[in-house]
C-alpha cells in the first residue's frame, strides 16, 4: 500500500513519491525565502540543495549495484530494506529514508499561516483533547529526540492519531503507520537561525504547517 499519494503534483506527473532510480531532487513547492521569518532562506537552500541532495546522490550510487531494486519507489525501498542484507539494508534505510523524510517534511510546510481545520481538527480534538494540547505533546516529543531524528504525527492501523519519534533517518513506515506530518529536528534544520534553541524552532514550525495537506492525506 502506498501511503503518500502526492498532494502537490497533478496525477499525471512523476513526483518524489512515485519516482524510482535514477532519483532526482524535486524543487521546493515554494520559494526558498517563502517561509521567512519562521525558517530562513539560507537554511532552506542548504537543507534542500545540499542535505537532501546528498541522500539522493548516495541512494543513486548505492543502487547502481542492485538493479533488482531500481524500479522501486522510496516507500517500496524502505519496505524492501527490512529483508535486505547488509550493506544494502543500512544504505537504503539511511538514504531512501533521508530522501523520503526530507521530501515529506518540505511538502508539509506552507508560506501562509493556517490553523488546523476540517477533518484533521476533529481528529486532533478527539485524540489529543484539543489542537493546543496536540501542539504541547508534539513539542514535547520533538524536544525528547536525543541527537538527530524526527517527530511524526501518524495514523495507526485503528485510525487513531499518534505521535512517534524516529532516530536519524528512520521512518514510521515499517511500523505500519501512515505519516501525516513530520518535523526534522536535526541541528542543520535550525542551527543557523536558532543555534541550539530547538524549542524556538519547533514553535516557529507551528506557524507554517500545511494543514490542508493533512486533510488531503486523511482522504487519500
Ligand atoms: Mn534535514
Amino acid at each position: 500500500m502506498m501511503f503518500n499519494k502526492s498532494y502537490l503534483h497533478n496525477d499525471n506527473a512523476v513526483s518524489w513519491d512515485t519516482q524510482n532510480y535514477i532519483f532526482k531532487n524535486y524543487p521546493l513547492p515554494y520559494s526558498y525565502n517563502a517561509l521567512e521569518p519562521f525558517i530562513d532562506e539560507k537554511t532552506m537552500r542548504l537543507h534542500h540543495d545540499r542535505h537532501l541532495q546528498t541522500y539522493i546522490d548516495n541512494l543513486n550510487k548505492l543502487l547502481i549495484s542492485y538493479p533488482q531494486y531500481q524500479s522501486m519507489t522510496l516507500e517500496e525501498l524502505i519496505a524492501a530494506a527490512q529483508t535486505a542484507d547488509e550493506p544494502l539494508k543500512t544504505g537504503i534505510l539511511r538514504n531512501a529514508g533521508g530522501a523520503y523524510n526530507h521530501f515529506f517534511f518540505f511538502d508539509g510546510l506552507m508560506p501562509r499561516r493556517q490553523m488546523p481545520f476540517g477533518n484533521i481538527l476533529s481528529l486532533l480534538n478527539r485524540d489529543f483533547g484539543s489542537a493546543e494540547n496536540f501542539k504541547k505533546e508534539f513539542t514535547g516529543a520533538a524536544l525528547s529526540v536525543f541527537g538527530s531524528g524526527y517527530a511524526f504525527l501518524v495514523l495507526d492501523g485503528d485510525g487513531n492519531l499518534k505521535i512517534v519519534t524516529t532516530r536519524n533517518q528512520m521512518t514510521p513506515l515499517s511500523a505500519g503507520y501512515k505519516p501525516l506530518l513530520n518535523l526534522d529536528v536535526w541541528e542543520h534544520a535550525y542551527y543557523l537561525k536558532h543555534y541550539n534553541d530547538r524549542a524556538a524552532y519547533i514553535n516557529d514550525f507551528f506557524n507554517i504547517i500545511n494543514w490542508e495537506r493533512l486533510n488531503f492525506m486523511l482522504e487519500n
